[in-house]
């Protein structure tokens, strides 16, 4: 059965934070309905983003995506809501922003693979290693009239 308190990590990657989307990227999210409940910028030390990116360590791509990602400031994010994981996925776009629709974030805001703006987890037990991984210090609680709503 579907959660309301399915949760994902969403993170705005340097070139997103360079162009000054993450309110908008914040704002798509909330509009959309769900539940913020961590963000802070950060500056993460190289071998956390390959523990992030450890599933593609075998990738050609691998060293590009870790100098990428270490090229500015990250702003996590989690967000909570009804099927977050996968609606989280869908208002991203495709990997690859040539294929992804018009209307997504990647489909409204990028070119190419490797400057993709943002990154939202794939399945619900990655979003749980994900905000382990990015918000080791745990996130604040606190309640919404939506949550009494019956789905
Ligand atoms: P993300 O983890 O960032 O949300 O991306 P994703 O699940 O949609 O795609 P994934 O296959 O996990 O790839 C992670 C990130 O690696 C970069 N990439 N570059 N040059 C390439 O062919 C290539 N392929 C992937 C992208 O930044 C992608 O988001």
């Amino acid at each position: 059965m579907a959660s309301i308190r399915e949760r994902t990590y969403i993170m705005v990657k340097p070139d997103g934070v360079q162009r000054g989307l993450v309110g908008e990227i914040i704002s798509r999210f909330e509009k959309r309905g769900f539940k913020l409940i961590a963000a802070k910028l950060a500056s993460p030390p190289k071998e956390q983003l390959e523990k992030h990116y450890a599933d593609l360590s075998s990738k050609p791509f691998f060293p590009g995506l870790i100098k990428y990602m270490l090229s500015g400031p990250v702003f996590a994010l989690v967000f909570e809501g009804l099927d977050a994981v996968k609606t989280g996925r869908v208002m991203l776009g495709a990997t690859n922003p040539l294929q992804s629709a018009a209307g997504t974030i990647r489909g409204d805001y990028a070119l190419a693979v490797g400057r993709n703006i943002c990154h939202g987890s794939d399945t619900v037990e990655n979003a749980e290693k994900e905000i382990a991984l990015w918000f080791p210090e745990g996130i604040v609680q606190y309640s919404l009239l939506q949550e009494s709503m019956i789905f």
